[in-house]
């Protein structure tokens, strides 16, 4: 590819991110505790400060109905995009830290929580280890990932998948609310 075609996006710490060399990866997030649009809003920020990264857009917040343990408050979820060199296992390590610094506590499986990233899609890697499978198993039974990415991507074709306009329309409804709320990618407040 020529030099001219490698488009490149400044990751936080000044380095140039070039799409040709880096991963485009979907990121979705969810909080149904302690202030979730505020959760979501810190999120994006940390996520913009990864190393080697780009944060290059934001869907629209969705509110919806918890998945999972029944008494628990609604989510509030969205999709990140981002362009990275960071290998899969250091992004999950890295995601994970953020939850952590979010006071994300592991209690009960699809319990309630501040924050919880998933890796949605790696590129167009199909990985099934221990510790990470993406493509996501979950993403095309839920609305509340596959409408904001549509939102952001809506010609993607997930690996191993229908294309998202099929998968949509075969998703259970689920209550999906838009909140007026949006999250700018360049507050760095
Ligand atoms: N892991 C494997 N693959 C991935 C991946 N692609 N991205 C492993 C991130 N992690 C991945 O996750 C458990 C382990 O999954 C991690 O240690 C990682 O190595 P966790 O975050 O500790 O626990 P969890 O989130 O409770 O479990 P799980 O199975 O990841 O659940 P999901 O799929 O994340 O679902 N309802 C609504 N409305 N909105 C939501 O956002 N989220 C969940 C959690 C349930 N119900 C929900 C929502
Ligand atoms: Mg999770």
């Amino acid at each position: 590819m020529s030099a001219s075609r490698v488009a490149a996006l400044a990751s936080a710490d000044g380095r140039a991110v070039a799409e040709a060399d880096a991963a485009r990866v979907f990121v979705g997030l969810g909080s149904n505790l302690d202030d979730p649009a505020r959760q979501l809003r810190c999120a994006c920020r940390a996520l913009a400060r990864l190393p080697d990264t780009a944060l290059v857009a934001v869907s629209p917040l969705y509110r919806n109905p918890a998945i999972g343990p029944a008494g628990q408050p609604d989510f509030l979820n969205a999709v990140a995009q981002l362009q990275t060199r960071l290998p899969p296992l250091s992004l999950l390590d890295a995601l994970q830290a953020i939850e952590l610094s979010q006071g994300r506590r592991r209690e009960q499986h699809w319990g309630a929580r501040t924050l919880d990233l998933d890796i949605l899609l790696y590129g167009q890697e199909a990985l099934t280890l221990p510790r990470l499978c993406v493509p996501h198993p979950h993403m095309a039974q839920r609305r509340f990932v596959l409408q904001p990415l549509h939102d952001i991507a809506p010609a993607l074709q997930p690996p191993g998948l229908a294309p998202l306009p099929v998968l949509l329309a075969h998703c259970p409804e689920h209550g999906l609310e838009r909140i007026d709320e949006e999250i700018d990618i360049h507050d760095d407040a």
